[in-house]
């Protein structure tokens, strides 16, 4: 990686100084976040429950699934994404409320030491917790980065079945006013979405669901296997556009709508959750990777256009829009306005190019924006309320296999979501 270090500091600390003034100038800054954080447990000691239940999907069916949770019982699909700190000993203690035997494994964190649990713990291979009964892992995170955790109990069932999470580690001398995902200036950070990619064959649940993993013995279920939904952070879209914790998604409590500002910088945290290899195309502009399974280094920086992740990989990314190169000032700016923090200067106060729309591609109605502009909110047509409230700029990102953009061959769905770029001075929590 090349360090522009003091460039990148000064940079960084410019639009923070920015953010923060624009905040107090539009009387948002009291008791709000300025910044999108993943929605997880955050501390080192945590305690999870295994359970079975269902979630809806937006086609009107339902899945039966397993899940861990927090202790209250509430099981959700993925398991509560635990934020932990490098050199923390972090201890896990999981109760199994499931019929079968179940545990946890963590890939990337050494020295993982069980107990309370049955079995013999040999490698990746982990203590189990009987049904009823209890087992608590602990480890020392000795990398910061983006983790998966997962059954280790017949992961070829668990797995599908909704057993798994994504394990954050901040850096030792993370600084939350001036967040980087490594101890590396290049890493810094304005906003920072987890992107969690997996896949469920229903018809596995049903088995399961009558039978228990048992009903599975001598079916052709590993090569055999047919997914019918494709999930973003557990949700399939167009659920993925939803709040973190809607009251009618209880066991599917994150979101997966990105938000951001012209400029800034996104951390994109990326897992590949299932069985299956997800091409995710992130519209807008190409994104720099700058770690793999929690690794940073020179070979793992480059630019993509969309993010593969195979099977149990993880992948850190940062992705920055500023309308760079459009040929037209993205804000409607005249020549004389001043420059917006983030946007690209050679194309200030250049107007749009008109081009008579094709018929068919007018959009009245709830996608009518009122105004191209970024920034700009005008009036709406009558009757209209309109969608793009605070005026953004909409990418869509999703997978780039295209069979994965339905639910249940309805479309469109399936492992679908947003990016909305936003004016300056629009809160984002
Ligand atoms: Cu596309």
């Amino acid at each position: 990686m090349n360090f522009e270090t003091d460039g990148k500091i000064m940079k960084h600390s410019a639009r923070f100084v920015f953010r923060i003034a624009a905040l107090l100038a539009t009387g948002l800054y009291a008791g709000r976040a300025t910044r999108a954080d993943i929605n997880g447990l955050e501390g080192s000691d945590f305690r999870l429950t295994a359970s079975a239940g269902t979630i809806v999907m937006p086609d009107g069916l339902s899945v039966h699934v397993w899940g861990f949770g927090p202790t209250d019982g509430n099981m959700q699909y993925p398991g509560p994404t635990l934020i932990t700190t490098q050199g923390q000993l972090t201890q896990i203690t999981l109760l199994n409320e499931l019929p079968e035997p179940t545990s946890m494994v963590f890939p990337g964190m050494v020295n993982v030491v069980a107990d309370g649990g049955v079995g013999t713990q040999q490698g990746l291979l982990a203590l189990e917790a009987l049904p009823g009964g209890t087992v608590s892992y602990s480890f020392t995170p000795r990398q910061p980065g983006t983790y998966l955790y997962y059954s280790g109990t017949r992961p070829d069932v668990q797995v599908e079945m909704g057993l798994l999470g994504a394990l954050i580690v901040r850096p030792m001398d993370f600084d939350p006013l001036a967040p980087r995902a490594y101890q590396d200036n290049e890493t810094a950070y304005d906003q920072e979405y987890l992107f969690l990619l997996s896949e469920m064959d229903p018809r596995i649940h049903e088995v399961v669901l009558r039978l228990g993993s048992a009903g599975l013995d001598g079916l052709d279920y590993l090569t055999d296997h047919q997914p019918q939904y494709w999930f973003i952070n557990g949700r399939v879209g167009p659920d993925t556009f939803l709040p973190n914790n809607v009251p009618w998604l209880k066991h599917q409590p994150y979101g997966a709508m990105a938000r951001t500002h012209p400029g800034e910088r996104m951390l994109m945290r990326v897992v590949g959750g299932g069985r299956d290899v997800h091409p995710f195309h992130h519209h807008g502009n190409h994104a720099r990777v700058i770690a793999k399974n929690g690794r940073l280094g020179t070979s793992a920086s480059y630019e993509v256009f969309t993010i593969q992740t195979a099977p149990g990989e993880t992948i850190d990314a940062i992705w920055t829009w500023t309308g760079q190169r459009l040929g037209w000032d993205a804000y409607g700016h005249a020549p004389g306005d001043p420059l917006e923090p983030g946007e690209y200067a050679p194309d200030h106060g250049k107007p749009i190019p008109v081009n008579l729309t094709e018929l068919q591609d007018l959009a009245f109605g709830g996608f009518y924006s009122g105004d191209p502009f970024l920034g700009s909110l005008k009036s709406l047509p009558p009757g209209e309320g309109g969608l793009n409230q605070n005026g953004g700029f909409h990418f869509m990102w999703h997978s780039h296999t295209e069979k994965e953009l339905v639910n249940n061959d309805i479309a469109p769905g399936g492992m679908m979501t947003m990016c909305i770029v936003e004016p300056h001075g629009v809160p984002i929590d």
